[in-house]
C-alpha cells in the first residue's frame, strides 16, 4: 500500500484504516524502536498528554505498510506521518544499528519499572507511578510491603503475576474456545461463538482470550453469559472474575461521544476474569487450525511465523494490554477509569462478583479457605501444585443487530480501531463504535450484516483481520 509518485515522493493512504498492515513486515527493527518511544511517552505522560505517543504510534503504523524496507530515511520523504523526532531516531538506528535515545530508555530503570507495574492486571501508569514514588522496586517489594488494594484483579493479578504474564499460547486460545463452543451450543443452539484480539488477526501468542458470543435470534441471548459462566464453572475453569451487566441504551447512542462512553470500551454485557486453563491446553493438537472464523476459515493459523512469537511476546508485557482506543486518541483513558472504577469493590474469592445473581452458586477457589482471610487466598492458591496457569479471559455479549460492529472493534488492533474511529468521524461525519455507525445528525444507524458491510459503510477496502495489525 506505498507508492512511489511520478516526482519521487512516496504516497501511502492517509489512514492506517485504508492501508494493509501485517504482523510480518520488512520494517520490524524500526518499528520495535518506535513503539518503545510511543510506550514510553504513554507511561511518562499518560492521559495527560496522549499526542506524542500517537505520533510515534502512526509513524510505526505507516512503516509496518511499507513495501519495501527502509535503508535511507531519505526514502520516507513525502509521509507525513514520519516526523522530525521519528526521522532523527530512525538516522540513527539505519546509520549505527541501534538508536541511543530508544537504548536510553529501555536501560532507564524508571522505564523498566513502569512496564513492570503496569503489567499487573489493573494497574494503569497512575498506580504504577504511586509504588515507584514509594521505592518499590519489584513485584516481590509490591507484595511483601503489602499494598492494599481492594480491587479484585489487583489483588489476584499479584498473586498469579507469573502465570498472566506468561503468553498464552494459540493452542492454549483454541483449546479453551472449543470448550465454550460446547457449552454455549448446548446452552443456547445456534450461538456463535467467535475467538477476537490479536489471535483472530493471527497472532501465535497473546496476553488474553477475547471471546464474542452472539446469537442470530436477537434477544435469545440474555441469560446466556450467567449460564456460561455456571458451565465452566462446573468444569472447574474459573477463577475469579467480574461480570458487568450492559449499559447499552438506545437513548444514549445519539449523545456526544465522550458522555455516552465515560471512557467505557463498550456497553455489552461481559465477563472480565481469570480462568484456569489446564496445562495439557499447551500441548499443540492436529486439529487446533479449525477456527469458526466465519471471515477467513483457517487463515490465522497459516499467518503464524516465528517472527510474531516475539512481537507477541512484547505484548505479553502489556505494551498497550489495557488501553483505551478511542476518538479523543487517549490510550490512558480507559485504563485509568478501568483503575478507578473498581475501587472500593470488596474482594471475594467467588470466582463471579454479587452481579452475579447465582446464589446457590459455590467458587472452587479453595472454598475453605477463602472465607475469611481474603487476600491470603489468592496467594496460597498460586503456590500451591497445580496443574493449570491462571489465564486472563474476556467473553462479550453481543446482540445479534450489533454483532458485526462488535466484531471488528473486539478484532483491532487498538489502533485500527482508534484510527477507523477517527477517520469516519473527520471524512464521513459518522460515528463509529463497537456497537454500530451512526450519522449523529440524522439520528440514524447504518445497520451491517457481515464485516464486509461494515467496511463498505466506512467506504474503505475490506480487510482480513491478518491485515489490521497496525
Ligand atoms: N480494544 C480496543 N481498545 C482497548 C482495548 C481493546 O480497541 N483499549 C479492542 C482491540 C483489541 C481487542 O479489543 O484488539 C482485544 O483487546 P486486547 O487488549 O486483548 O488486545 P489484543 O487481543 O489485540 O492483544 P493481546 O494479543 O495482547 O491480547
Ligand atoms: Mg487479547
Amino acid at each position: 500500500s506505498g507508492d512511489k509518485e511520478e516526482d519521487g515522493n512516496l504516497t501511502v493512504p492517509e489512514w492506517a484504516c485504508q492501508r494493509v498492515a501485517r504482523l510480518v513486515h520488512l520494517n520490524k527493527k524500526l518499528t520495535d524502536a518506535i513503539e518503545v518511544l510511543q510506550e514510553h511517552a504513554e507511561l511518562r505522560d499518560g492521559h495527560q498528554d496522549y499526542s506524542r505517543a500517537l505520533a510515534f504510534r502512526r509513524a510505526s503504523c505507516v512503516l509496518k505498510s511499507l513495501p519495501f524496507a527502509v535503508q535511507d530515511v531519505r526514502q520516507l520523504e513525502g509521509l507525513k506521518d514520519v516526523g522530525g523526532h521519528v526521522k532523527r531516531v530512525l538516522s540513527d538506528l539505519l546509520d549505527n544499528g541501534s538508536s541511543s535515545e530508544v537504548q536510553e530508555i529501555l536501560n532507564s530503570s524508571w522505564y523498566q519499572k513502569m512496564k513492570l507495574f503496569t503489567s499487573v492486571f489493573g494497574i494503569g501508569p497512575s498506580t504504577a507511578k504511586k509504588w515507584i514514588d514509594n521505592e518499590l522496586e519489584s513485584i516481590k517489594d509490591v507484595k511483601r510491603n503489602s499494598v492494599r488494594s481492594s480491587d479484585w484483579r489487583v489483588i489476584w493479578g499479584l498473586a498469579f503475576f507469573e502465570d498472566l504474564n506468561s503468553p498464552v499460547l494459540r493452542s492454549e486460545a483454541d483449546r479453551f474456545l472449543s470448550i465454550v463452543q460446547q457449552e454455549a451450543e448446548k446452552l443456547l443452539p445456534g450461538v456463535i461463538v467467535q475467538l477476537c484480539g490479536g489471535f483472530r488477526r493471527g497472532k501465535s501468542s497473546g496476553h488474553d482470550v477475547d471471546i464474542l458470543l452472539t446469537h442470530p435470534k436477537e434477544g435469545s441471548e440474555l441469560g446466556l453469559l450467567h449460564n456460561l459462566l455456571l458451565a465452566l464453572e462446573k468444569k472447574d475453569l474459573i477463577l475469579i472474575g467480574h461480570k458487568e451487566k450492559s449499559s447499552f441504551r438506545q437513548e444514549i447512542l445519539f449523545q456526544d461521544f465522550k458522555l455516552s462512553m465515560r471512557g467505557q470500551l463498550d456497553h455489552f454485557e461481559k465477563w472480565l476474569g481469570i480462568c484456569k486453563f489446564p496445562k495439557s491446553f499447551q500441548e499443540q493438537r492436529l486439529d487446533s487450525c479449525l477456527h469458526n472464523d466465519d471471515s477467513n476459515s483457517n487463515s490465522n493459523c497459516l499467518s503464524d511465523h516465528a517472527a510474531q512469537d516475539l512481537d507477541s511476546v512484547k505484548h505479553c508485557e502489556h505494551s498497550e494490554a489495557d488501553t483505551q482506543t478511542q476518538t479523543q486518541g487517549n490510550s490512558q483513558l480507559h485504563k485509568a477509569s478501568q483503575e478507578k472504577s473498581s475501587e472500593g469493590t470488596v474482594p471475594t474469592c467467588h470466582s463471579l462478583n454479587e452481579s452475579f445473581d447465582g446464589t446457590s452458586y459455590e467458587p472452587s477457589a479453595k472454598k475453605a479457605k477463602c472465607g475469611s482471610s481474603l487476600d491470603a487466598c489468592p496467594d496460597d492458591l498460586a503456590d500451591s501444585e497445580r496443574d493449570w496457569v491462571a489465564r486472563r479471559v474476556d467473553l462479550i455479549i453481543a446482540p445479534y443487530s450489533q454483532y458485526y460492529y462488535a466484531l471488528v472493534g473486539w478484532t483491532g488492533s487498538k489502533h485500527f480501531n482508534r484510527d477507523a474511529r477517527l477517520y469516519a468521524q473527520k471524512v464521513l461525519g459518522l460515528k463509529l463504535t463497537s456497537h454500530g455507525l451512526f450519522d449523529m445528525a440524522k439520528k440514524e444507524a447504518l445497520p451491517s450484516s457481515s464485516e464486509a458491510e461494515v467496511f463498505h459503510h466506512l467506504k474503505l477496502p475490506y480487510r482480513d483481520p491478518e491485515d489490521r495489525n497496525c
